[in-house]
């Protein structure tokens, strides 16, 4: 921020206003840009750490679900300082723990994580975490909606069946292996994908057709 816009505000209890009006003009800013209003919005009035979370990673330039497939911190498709899915307050969460698939490139042998998810009052949030990764390579991991043992996860699952194949009708998280090989992101999504979306199949960003591991929630 290279200007504080608490200054200028009146009034005796200017500590309290400086937060809630730093922390909310930002995410307005960024609920204009992103049109993910819902999650956004509500979470103007909630906790710090999930306030914290939104902040991080919002910008004009990777806002924009049709430049997402370019943009590696895009918020549509995921915040690797998001908070994760399994320390979410009172959300119901499952867990899903990465099996390696014969469909996966040379080299990704070695290929282990888990994945969450979590519905609650702010929708859908989904973690992947894994290691084993080729140092520097971007990955992409969807929710898919078949089973591992079926078809590999099958297809994508999405909201509104036959509905666009992009976020926010799919849930996508894109993120880069940091030089230990790993990775780690966080997506929300302002609905709830109830007991639908049954696996996360991880991807190259590279070759999307190639499966590398698949993670059934455990429902
Ligand atoms: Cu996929």
């Amino acid at each position: 921020m290279s200007h504080d816009p608490i200054s200028s505000l009146p009034g005796r209890d200017k500590a309290s206003a400086a937060r809630m009006h730093h922390r909310c003009a930002r995410l307005t800013v960024a609920s204009v840009v992103l049109a993910a209003t819902a999650a956004l919005l509500t979470g103007c009035g909630g906790d710090s750490t999930d306030n914290a979370s939104a902040r991080t990673g919002a910008s004009a330039s990777d806002a924009d679900p049709s430049q997402s497939m370019d943009g590696m911190s895009d918020m549509a498709m995921g915040d690797p300082s998001a908070t994760p899915a399994d320390r979410i307050p009172g959300a119901e969460v499952v867990k899903g723990t990465f099996a390696l698939l014969d469909t996966r490139p040379p080299g990704m042998d070695d290929v282990k994580g888990a994945a969450w998810l979590a519905q609650g009052s702010k929708g859908t949030t989904v973690t992947v975490s894994l290691t084993g990764l080729k140092p520097g390579d971007a990955y992409m991991a969807h929710l898919h909606a078949q089973q591992c043992s079926a078809d590999n996860g099958g297809e994508h699952f999405q909201f509104d069946k036959g509905g666009a194949t992009t976020p926010p009708n799919e849930v996508h998280l894109m993120f880069k292996a940091d030089k230990s090989g790993m990775g780690k992101t966080t997506v929300n999504n302002p609905r709830k994908t109830g007991q639908d979306a049954l696996a996360v199949v991880v991807h190259p960003r590279k070759a999307m057709d190639n499966r590398i591991a698949c993670a059934d929630f455990d429902y």
